[in-house]
């Protein structure tokens, strides 16, 4: 077996890999299998190999509770290595789903236990992180809803997952990404979708509240957003509640979404039956809609006066007196094929790095780019000295960003941080949650192609 030689030669994180499995114990935990798909994404056949959860269906959206116990056996009945990988969650690095650094990955006919209690409320998603390129062109992004523990009072809950697909004109896959593209902005799907329908258009309640999960899943894609028939406001980003608000999203100030990154929407939906409200997406060839919603039924003659903000999560405060700076340089770096692309896939290229080291691969056996002490505030100095935007994400912890060469930003809590062109964004966080931690950019693209490594924090 080729995995027993992987077990054999390299010493990462085997140890780790078994400790979910030794909770078997536990009453029926949710069963997620990964396999193959086939679904009619355009209207014209059927798409054909397509990645998800059952056989003919999107992934589902998964809702779990703050402070309650989750615990999904994720089966690989694909033919490849995969992992799953739980996006923004604050939960233990066994849990992680970062093959090689976490886990093992997961052969066809393997299975792990996932076994976490977020500790947090929000919009989160889920994804492999072994084969990501390939089993995320395939479609596996799904969204996950951490629900407060108390009903913040919405008469709908809508997630839009928004990604695109590489689709040729018969409706099947083309390549995932082109080398041009890998070494630039990323390849572009040209099939848009939202929760994998284009233009679908979705019921809510007339003059009801809406809770609108927009969810950025897509590989490569940064969402320039506005609605302009609504009534609304954001209430929360990136998973969490606001600690500063945003400002409305208008077609010249748009809300923008890098790909992993989310915005909760509170929204007045109207008060005649029909009446739509557009989520429109400023993309090259002009604004396209993502999503309608139509008002349904009598109006509900809500406010959105009458909403209680939303309870904030319990997230560490960074001590600013006296914190340590970490630089970490973001840029260009032609190399050639990665040393070591283990089971979980290589494009065949270096294009990034981070400190001037491109990622050699999952199986690479690199160390960490920093380590940090557990309990202590750092800054992290994001410097991009690159000229395309870099969605940057930690695992594990949340963080703060505090200031930006370029412009002022919000210090609201992220997981995901999209460092535009030549920026340099200071980003605070308490290294609180021990662990090897995956720190990469979002464009899969480009953290399959160097721009990847991780954080310890011991
Ligand atoms: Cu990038």
């Amino acid at each position: 077996m080729k995995r027993r030689h992987f077990l054999m030669s390299t010493g990462a994180a085997v140890g780790l890999a078994t400790a979910g499995l030794g909770r078997r114990a536990l009453a029926a935990p949710l069963r997620l299998t990964i396999q193959s798909a086939r679904y009619d994404l355009t209207g014209t056949a059927p798409t054909e190999g397509m990645v998800s959860l059952s056989p003919d269906a999107p992934p589902p959206v998964l809702r779990l509770r703050q402070g309650e116990r989750f615990v999904a056996e994720v089966v690989n009945t694909f033919d490849d290595y995969t992992t799953m990988h739980w996006h923004g969650m604050r939960i233990p690095v066994q849990m992680d789903g970062v093959p090689y650094l976490t886990q093992v990955p997961m052969g066809q006919g393997d299975s792990y236990l996932y076994d976490f209690t977020p500790p947090d409320a929000g919009t989160y998603w889920y994804h492999p992180h072994c084969n990501t390129m390939a089993q995320m062109a395939l479609g596996l992004t799904g969204i996950l809803i951490v629900e407060e523990p108390e009903d913040p009072g919405f008469d709908a809950d809508i997630p839009v997952n928004m990604r695109d697909f590489r689709l040729g004109d018969d409706g099947q896959f083309i390549a995932f990404y082109t080398p041009r593209g890998a070494a630039r902005d990323g390849t572009f799907g040209a099939v848009h979708t939202a929760n994998w329908q284009i233009d679908p258009v979705e019921e809510a309640p007339a003059g009801g509240l809406v809770r609108l999960r927009l969810v950025a899943t897509d590989t490569t894609r940064v969402y320039k957003l506005h609605l302009p028939d609504a009534e609304g406001r954001i209430i929360a980003f990136d998973g969490h509640p606001l600690n500063q608000p945003l400002p409305w999203p208008t077609a010249d100030a748009p809300l923008i979404l890098g790909p992993g990154q989310r915005a909760d929407i509170a929204l007045k939906m109207p008060a005649v039956e029909g009446a739509e409200i557009a989520v429109l997406n400023d993309q090259p060839g002009g604004l396209r809609p993502v999503i309608r919603l139509r008002a349904s039924g009598a109006d509900r003659g809500r406010d959105l006066a009458d909403l209680r903000p939303l309870p904030p999560n319990p997230l560490p405060t960074p001590d600013l007196s006296d914190p340590e700076v970490i630089e970490f340089v973001i840029g260009w770096a032609p190399g050639g094929p990665p040393a070591n692309d283990g089971y979980c896939g290589s494009l065949g290229y270096t294009f990034w790095s981070i400190n001037r080291v491109s990622w050699q691969g999952d199986a690479s056996g690199a160390g960490p780019l920093a380590t940090m002490e557990r309990g202590r505030t750092y800054i992290l100095r994001l410097r991009n000295e690159s000229p395309n935007d870099h969605p940057i994400h930690l695992h594990g912890m949340s963080f703060l960003p505090l200031t930006s060469n370029l412009r002022d930003i919000a210090r609201n809590w992220t997981d995901t941080a999209l460092l535009l062109q030549y920026e340099t964004m200071d980003v605070a966080l308490v290294a609180d949650n021990p662990g090897d931690w995956a720190f990469h950019c979002h464009v899969i693209e480009h953290q399959k192609t160097g721009l990847a490594g991780y954080l310890r924090v011991t």
